[in-house]
């Protein structure tokens, strides 16, 4: 029992180490000044690789979109399988008195299976009970558990976190993200959510590869990575399109009305499952920064080579060859934006996260506007940032509001009303 204790004090003592040693790494040679971004020419989006120059919408769907998914499935996220995985839904509660009245609560287990192996992972719904017709959802992963989101005592946790932590007691976890999930005011307002947590598709480890659901397809060789093989965030972009296939199933969600928003981390993913996927209608970033919505080109926080070094099982590994080299990539992240097109999309920053690049997130979304274009569609008109809190809504939206990298109820209260332009008028 003693060892035991001083096991956990020296492990902790270590892992505060490395923490720091982390951010003192990650912090060298980092660009915070506007002047040192060095000069750049962004790939063009209505380009195609034969010179040509797209004309028409159907040229831009079926020539150079696909171009450009291709490039980054090969440079960047890696290939996302064809092969589809068995999954099957068991409901493990419901309680149509959730949230005071006002919600039903419903937690789901996901069993994705191979017939050799399987994979679990808990979904968490709320649905608001009025009105009683068909609403609109918001997907979007959570950092540390479905009961991390609430502190609704009724909310399981999944057994991942036997992986990721020392303990196999994660209950300490209950109700501390909270504020990043605004229920109540996606209640009111009669959206739904559904939430799981990303750490059940792809813990967030290096090591932890053979626990995600990657390693149940076809192919998979715990030893060794494809130059093009997808990774983490391919694999959290492929699980919030089986959210959306679970939710094809619910009599209660309008389908055709499917928001998804993503953190940071979970920002990269959903701009690259927007891309992928076009049941999503709405598809939120939230302070994603590099390799999420912000210009690699830019330079500007954090780099390739950081996140790559830091991060080593986010992306495929052909992108290490950026490494330093963000100018012979042949994407941008403007392309990645472009690619949600017609679809709306909508990229938000916070001031003080300079790790993230605001400015590089906003001129993706700006830069991002040909393709919209293309479809008759609004887009960002000037390539000056909009002042704090004052949002930008067009078929592009953006905002950057004050504070540190999080996501807030000032971020939430955009989402629902970007959401209530595109679904509800
Ligand atoms: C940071 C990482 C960022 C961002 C962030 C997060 O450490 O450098 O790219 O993804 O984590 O997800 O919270």
């Amino acid at each position: 029992m003693c060892t035991n204790i001083g096991n956990r004090k020296r492990n902790f003592g270590l892992l505060i180490v490395w923490l720091f040693a982390t951010l003192v790494y990650a912090q060298q040679n980092v660009n915070y000044d506007e002047s040192k971004v060095p000069a750049y020419v962004l790939p063009k989006i209505l380009q195609c690789e034969n010179g040509e120059t797209v004309k028409s919408v159907e040229q831009w769907e079926k020539q150079r979109r696909p171009e450009l998914i291709e490039l980054f499935a090969s440079h960047v996220y890696g290939r996302t399988p064809d092969a589809k995985i068995d999954v099957t839904y068991e409901l493990l509660t419901e309680d149509p008195h959730a949230m005071d009245g006002k919600a039903t609560s419903k937690q789901v287990k996901f069993t994705f299976s191979n017939g050799k192996k399987k994979i679990e992972a808990l979904l968490l719904m709320y649905i608001p009970n009025k009105p009683t017709d068909k609403v609109p959802v918001f997907v979007g992963y959570n950092f540390k558990g479905n009961h991390s989101t609430t502190s609704d005592t009724t909310v399981l946790y999944s057994p991942v976190f036997q992986l990721m932590k020392e303990t196999n007691h994660a209950d300490w976890e209950r109700g501390t993200q909270a504020s990043r999930w605004s229920y109540d005011k996606i209640i009111d307002r009669g959206y739904a959510i559904a939430t799981m947590c990303y750490h059940d598709i792809f813990p967030d480890k290096p090591e932890l590869r053979d626990h995600s659901i990657v390693s149940l397809f076809p192919g998979y060789d715990p030893e060794a990575i494809a130059p093009d093989e997808w990774q983490a965030i391919g694999a959290w972009a492929w699980g919030s399109s089986r959210i959306v296939d679970f939710l094809e199933t619910q009599e209660k969600i309008d389908c055709n009305k499917i928001a998804i928003m993503g953190h940071s981390r979970q920002g990269k993913a959903t701009l690259w499952a927007g891309a992928q996927d076009k049941r999503f209608q709405i598809v939120i970033s939230n302070d994603s920064g590099c390799g999420g919505a912000a210009l690699f080109r830019r330079r500007f926080g954090e780099t390739i080579a950081t996140i790559n070094k830091a991060f080593p099982h986010w992306f495929c590994e052909n992108f290490r060859q950026y490494n330093n080299r963000e100018e012979s990539l042949p994407i941008d992240q403007h392309q990645l934006i472009a690619l949600i097109a017609p679809r709306k999309v909508y990229v938000a920053s916070a001031e003080k996260d300079l790790w993230a690049d605001p400015r590089g997130e906003f001129l993706s979304a700006y830069y991002a506007g040909p393709a919209y274009r293309l479809y008759g569609l609004s887009t960002i008109e000037s390539n000056e940032m909009p002042k704090l809190h004052e949002p930008i809504m067009e078929d592009i939206g953006y905002h950057i509001r004050a504070g540190v990298h999080d996501v807030t109820e000032y971020d939430w209260e955009c989402y629902l009303d970007f959401a209530d332009k595109h679904f509800k008028n």
